[in-house]
């Protein structure tokens, strides 16, 4: 067999669970609840992070809390973590502390979701639906780890695992990038309405490196 030909069915033969693809236009439906479905999001972070922004969309009518972004280093367990404790009611926790954030909402409702921190000043900032929540501050000067394992649909209290059933999340996932800087207020607009943004530098839904574990597909997002 020709040689490109054999590297195209070595390719072809992968597991789906590995990729790397854009998946502009799809989600990560995660259609049961249970403490074993995930996605690995795998990226090329070997410094730690001293700003990044992280935007991404959500649809899910759970009302119980749930993890939407579980980042943790070996040993160390919520480094960067964007949770939803109820209904109107965010976490963003850096380094194991916490900041939590209001908003009035409708339920349930496809959401926009952006999140910042900068460790110079310690400022964490939360957008929903391209609307600013109030700032916050926590761990300022600190430095967000690298080398970390990064979950979608589970909540990690070890490094890659350490899941409980009652923080998974159930529905889709879409639209994820992730930047080793603090976006702009334009910039952010830029995101929630899908528009030409800044290349993101950390995890980027176009090009997307993941591993899927257990019973999460992948379709058509048709909602906004
Ligand atoms: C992080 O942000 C601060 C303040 O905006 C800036 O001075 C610093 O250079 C940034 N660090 C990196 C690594 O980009
Ligand atoms: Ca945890």
């Amino acid at each position: 067999m020709d040689r490109l030909l054999l590297w195209v069915s070595v390719l072809a033969s992968l597991p789906e669970a590995f990729a790397h693809r854009d998946l502009t236009g799809k989600v990560f439906v995660f259609p049961r609840e249970s403490a074993t479905d995930h996605v690995k999001l795998i990226t090329k972070l070997e410094k730690p992070l001293q700003n990044f922004t992280l935007c991404f969309r959500a649809y899910s009518d759970l009302s119980r809390g749930y993890s939407l972004f579980s980042y943790n280093l070996q040993g160390k367990d919520n480094e960067l973590l964007v949770f939803k404790h109820r209904i109107g009611e965010y976490s963003l926790y850096i380094g194991k502390n916490k900041v939590t954030f209001k908003v009035r909402e409708v339920f349930p409702r496809p959401v926009h979701i952006c999140t910042s921190w900068e460790s110079s000043t310690g400022i964490a900032e939360f957008w929903i639906n391209g609307e600013p929540l109030v700032k916050k501050g926590l761990r300022q000067g600190y430095f967000v780890g690298a080398y970390p394992r990064i979950v979608l649909g589970q909540e990690q209290d070890s490094y890659g695992g350490g899941f409980d059933k009652t923080q998974s999340f159930v529905g889709e996932i879409g639209d994820l990038y992730m930047w080793g800087s603090v976006l702009s207020p334009n910039e952010i607009q830029l995101v929630y309405q899908g528009l030409s943004f800044p290349h993101p530098t950390l995890l980027d839904w176009q090009a997307l490196n993941y591993e899927m574990n257990g019973y999460v597909v992948i379709k058509p997002r048709v909602w906004s």
